[in-house]
């Protein structure tokens, strides 16, 4: 969206709309719901800087996501001295990750984070980082995805016309909810309804264990279980807690059975416009913010079991290998080796160990 180049006003107030969308957003997003409603049908920003960019993302506004998206927002505006200005369009309220990436490829939104699985359906390498129980722990995840695994994944981002920042956000190891029964072993997962996003490899691995997989937008999840249309869905704690999900889920299996990031993709012909400097400001403000977001989420990850446990969720401890055994002898990695090819698998092996 191209706006016009006027100076940029410090004293006419904005609208009403805009101002209290702000506010919330100064606020640290306290209510995703007020923030919601406020930003619906918002007209472009009162203040004209030469790049009005949109960043849409499908996380609630209280998410280590938004929190730093914003703060990080707030500099690149104050480093390109107003020239740079991000709307930032939290919980799904531009659409589901569906739609948003179909908005980031045509220009009507420049910037988004989506799940490296779910633009698997444009990339079908971006998926590699959530083949299952690959990574032991984040040291393996940040060696890979910061190293050559995540180098080839942007490349091919690239090929397909969209512009990667390097740093990957963190979403978090993922572990099951739901409102039925634990999980404790994989054969509590036969024929088990399971609200999985929209992503091949996701309904192949819970295909594997034999589960009943069903795609569905994040935007979608909260009511697909409150409706019981699925029994439980899968999410890293710090998700689980921000979208509550706990009010509509009883039970938590921690089977950290994958690990998955956010890329902060940028429609290319947007991304082309922003003059050198600009470029250098934005990637490096963008990539700092997935750094600071990563120790917050991580924490969060870390600690957020007894904040859970408070509000209802019971716990437990799968253990690991007897569902990577089920796999294994499901084919389920020989499968997807074949599908990413030698190369881009023996890039993921060289930080996950071998998976065979
Ligand atoms: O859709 C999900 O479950 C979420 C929020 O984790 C992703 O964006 C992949």
């Amino acid at each position: 969206m191209k706006s016009p180049t006027t100076t940029r006003s410090t004293t006419t107030p904005p609208t009403t709309k805009a101002a209290s969308r702000r506010a919330v957003l100064k606020a640290g997003g306290a209510a995703a719901g007020v923030l919601g409603a406020a930003a619906l049908g918002i007209p472009a920003p009162a203040r004209a800087a030469e790049f009005n960019y949109k960043y849409a993302n499908n996380l609630p506004a209280t998410h280590p996501m938004n929190l730093r998206a914003k703060e990080f927002a707030d500099r690149i505006e104050k480093e390109s001295a107003g020239r740079v200005v991000f709307q930032i369009f939290p919980s799904n309220q531009l659409g589901s990750d569906t739609d948003m990436l179909s908005q980031v490829r045509s220009g009507a939104i420049e910037f988004f984070t989506l799940s490296g699985l779910i633009l698997s359906t444009l990339v079908p390498v971006a998926s590699i980082n959530g083949i299952g129980f690959a990574f032991a722990d984040y040291d393996a995840v940040w060696k890979a995805m910061d190293g050559d695994l995540g180098k080839y994944v942007r490349g091919e981002i690239g090929k397909a016309g969209l512009v990667a920042m390097d740093r990957i956000w963190d979403n978090g190891f993922r572990q099951i909810t739901t409102s039925t029964k634990p999980i404790a072993t994989p054969a509590d997962l036969k024929g088990f309804k399971i609200r999985v996003p929209v992503s091949p490899l996701w309904t192949s691995m819970f295909k594997a264990f034999d589960a009943s997989p069903a795609s569905i937008n994040f935007a979608e999840v909260y009511p697909a279980l409150q409706t019981k249309i699925v029994e439980g869905q899968e999410n890293p704690l710090a998700v689980i807690s921000t979208a509550k999900l706990y009010e509509v889920q009883k039970y938590c299996s921690l089977t950290n059975h994958m690990w998955d990031g956010f890329w902060m993709l940028a429609n290319k012909r947007a991304w082309e416009k922003l003059p050198p400097d600009l470029q250098a400001i934005v990637a490096r403000n963008w990539n700092d913010a997935a750094t600071a977001e990563r120790a917050d989420t991580a924490k969060l990850n870390a600690s957020l079991q007894a904040d859970l446990a408070k509000q209802g969720l019971a716990f437990n401890q799968p253990k690991a290998d007897e569902f990577r055994d089920v796999l294994r002898k499901a084919g389920f990695y020989a499968e997807w080796k074949a599908k990413y090819g030698a190369e881009a698998w023996a890039l993921l092996e060289k930080a996950s160990g071998s998976l065979a």
